[in-house]
């Protein structure tokens, strides 16, 4: 069994210093699931014993893609918290992130309560508002390595999260192109059909996941559905943008240099 309470403070120093670890499971160790979201949430909790809140869930490997690359069948998840925050057209320190990289996403905010098996009219009736929206990813571990429990006691890599202006909850959210811009230059272009065929199916598989981990998706919480294209280093960017058409533009500047 692992070591739950060194681990998490580890990830935690990690994250807050913005100095890589190696990862948990380096020279073939193993670190199951259950373990893994048991280190997410006492991370977690170092923030939440500092003022932070809980302020919605993140889902990753919506693709097909990405899941095959890692040899999964399903999603895993992390949470999101107030200090992850990043207001839209905000600028932010690079100091804050180890190598970032960044997602073109779409978001949900929910108006009920959202857990356990739902339908996909029930995960609907549940939204409130959709937005196109930004993840800078920054896994803790060095050179972005990892394998799947080392990933998932990391909160899934999310480290801040930008969203755009919040839409009706009505706005079709199934297929959108999306155009993802670092330092002005096309760096990725998708569609939201990618996040698993459609991005509702990512809501239903985080209220089935996150209840499974205990946690009910709470009205106000942003649900950040997942990646439509793979994700771009800005390591050394300093503008970053989303054109997500209908559902407008979402970016952010980043100023300074790593810690
Ligand atoms: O949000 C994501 O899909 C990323 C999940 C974690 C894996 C990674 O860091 O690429
Ligand atoms: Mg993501």
């Amino acid at each position: 069994m692992a070591d739950i309470a060194a681990i998490a403070a580890r990830l935690d120093d990690a994250a807050r210093q913005a100095r890589a670890i190696p990862q948990i499971t380096g020279e073939g160790g193993e670190l199951p699931l259950a373990e893994a979201y048991a280190i997410q949430r006492a991370a977690i909790d170092h923030r939440l014993a500092r003022g932070a809140t809980l302020v919605g869930v993140k889902m990753g490997f919506t693709s097909e893609a990405k899941m095959a690359q890692m040899g999964l069948k399903d999603q895993i998840w992390g949470r999101l918290t107030s200090d992850m925050v990043v207001t839209n057209g905000a600028t932010i320190n690079r100091a804050r992130f180890i190598h970032p990289r960044v997602e073109p996403e779409v978001a949900v905010r929910l108006k009920v309560p959202l857990s356990g098996e739902v339908s996909r009219e029930e995960a609907f009736a549940a939204v409130d508002a959709v937005a196109a929206a930004l993840e800078i990813i920054d896994s803790r571990y060095e050179n972005f390595r990892f394998a799947l429990g080392d990933v998932v006691a990391d909160n899934a890599s999310s480290s801040a999260f930008v969203v755009g202006p919040w839409l009706s909850a009505d706005t079709d959210m199934s297929d959108v192109a999306m155009v993802m811009r670092v330092d002005e230059a096309v760096a990725e272009t998708g569609t939201s059909a990618a996040i698993l065929g459609d991005p509702v199916r990512s809501l239903v598989a985080a209220a089935r996941l996150a209840g499974s981990g205990g946690l009910i998706l709470q009205p106000g919480w942003t649900v950040m559905l997942g990646g439509a294209t793979a994700a771009a280093a800005i390591g050394s960017a300093r503008t970053v943008s989303l054109d997500a058409g209908h559902l407008g533009r979402v970016g952010f500047t980043i100023e300074g240099d790593a810690a």
